[in-house]
């Protein structure tokens, strides 16, 4: 499975901007709506201050940080449900990643045509989700009327889905997002597979000008305050600041950051926001000469955490020994970490912990 958050929402809003400052591949990001029609995928270096830490003390050759994929999609608009604007193929886009960044427009600029004549952020950010919740609706009715046919012609398995989504359909009639379901629900397979729009993980990424970065504006109170009631996450960015950051030499990157009052990189904090949103973890591995950082979901055991590494290591797992990233900065080294005995030896089963140091020890 990828682990790639999709940038949502109306046209015209900053989403290749933001994409391009994240990627730096250089998307077109023009304004016109529907710039963007098929998805431009990056995968994006995640920002690290644990792996910068064990680079200065362990000095490897080769320092591989984890990735993850950004998806910039084509702006959805009122009506995408029923096909309207570039319509269903787009939510189809949606669909194949598995946590969103909706954008918010929270900028005004006359050269750059909205969607509606006024910019409302809240409205802007419902009509999104009225579509998402629209194509929900229709995705868990067309399985429904599937399913009944199924049970018709005698398929008993087909009972229990019926039971599920008529209980799903009755929640999405009533306005509520897939997410807000019980954990029971969204971990059944018929949701599984249906993979709905709204029972993605979502974050509201508030787009703002460069002279409201404390996003103080009344736009930005607007969308604050929706997110509230929403009970999502918010992010505030000026995407056109980032954008002309990343064009810059480094080192003139953080003084222009100061200058502006900005103490970490709005693209970092949005990567580590996209990260967290898909639940995922980092491990690190120490081989020979190369530091190496891996992705992994919340909750995994280590004999599989071993698979991504290679295979044969997960088939032939013997034990793994685990050091916490405190416990080796505090040594200082990976033999200092051995004579005071915080190195621990770890079973199959162990649960990989964020930060977690690991060597596995494997029969080929
Ligand atoms: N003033 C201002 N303009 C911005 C900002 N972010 C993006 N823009 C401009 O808005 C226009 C549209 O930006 P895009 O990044 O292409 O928007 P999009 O959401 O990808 O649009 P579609 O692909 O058409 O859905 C471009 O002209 C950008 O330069 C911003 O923070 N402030
Ligand atoms: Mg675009």
């Amino acid at each position: 499975m990828g682990f790639s958050c999709g940038i949502i929402g109306l046209p015209n809003v900053g989403k290749s901007t933001i994409f391009n400052a994240l990627t730096t591949i250089g998307v077109p990001a023009e304004a016109f709506p529907f710039c963007t029609i098929e998805p431009n995928i990056g995968k994006v270096a995640v920002p690290d201050f644990r792996l910068t830490q064990l680079t200065e003390l362990l000095k490897p050759q080769k320092m591989t940080p984890t990735t993850m994929e950004f998806v910039d999609i084509a702006g959805l608009v009122k009506g995408a449900s029923r096909g309207e604007g570039l319509g269903n193929q787009f939510l189809g886009h949606i669909r194949s990643v598995q946590a969103l960044a909706h954008i918010v427009r929270c900028f005004n600029d006359a050269n750059v045509a909205h969607v509606t004549p006024e910019i409302h952020p809240a409205d802007d950010i419902e009509t999104i989700n009225i579509e998402l919740l629209l194509a929900d609706m229709d995705m868990v009715d067309r399985r429904l009327e599937k399913l009944k046919r199924m049970a018709k012609v005698g398929q008993k398995d087909a009972a229990n889905a019926i039971d599920i989504l008529t209980v799903v359909k009755e929640h999405l009639d009533r306005g509520y997002p897939g997410r807000k379901l019980s954990a029971e629900i969204i971990s059944s397979p018929v949701m599984q597979e249906l993979s709905l729009l709204t029972s993605k993980p979502v974050l509201y990424v508030l787009n703002v000008p460069e002279d409201d970065l404390a996003a103080d504006s009344q736009y930005a109170r607007e969308a604050r305050k929706k997110a509230e009631l929403d009970e999502t996450d918010t992010i505030v960015l000026s995407g056109k600041i980032e954008s002309e950051i990343v064009a810059l030499e480094s080192e003139e990157q953080s003084e222009y950051r100061r200058e502006l009052g900005l103490e970490a990189s709005g693209l970092d904090r949005l990567i580590h926001a996209g990260y967290k949103l898909l639940q995922l973890i980092t491990f690190y591995t120490t081989v020979g000469t190369e530091l190496r950082a891996w992705t992994l979901p919340i909750g995994t055991p280590i004999q599989k955490a071993a698979g991504k590494i290679h295979t044969d290591m997960e088939r032939g797992f013997i034990k793994a020994e685990v050091i916490r990233f405190d416990d080796f900065i505090k040594a200082g080294s990976e033999s200092k970490v051995r004579e005071s005995g915080s190195m621990r030896l770890e079973g199959r089963d162990y649960i990989v912990q964020d930060g977690d140091i690991i060597r596995i020890k494997f029969n080929v």
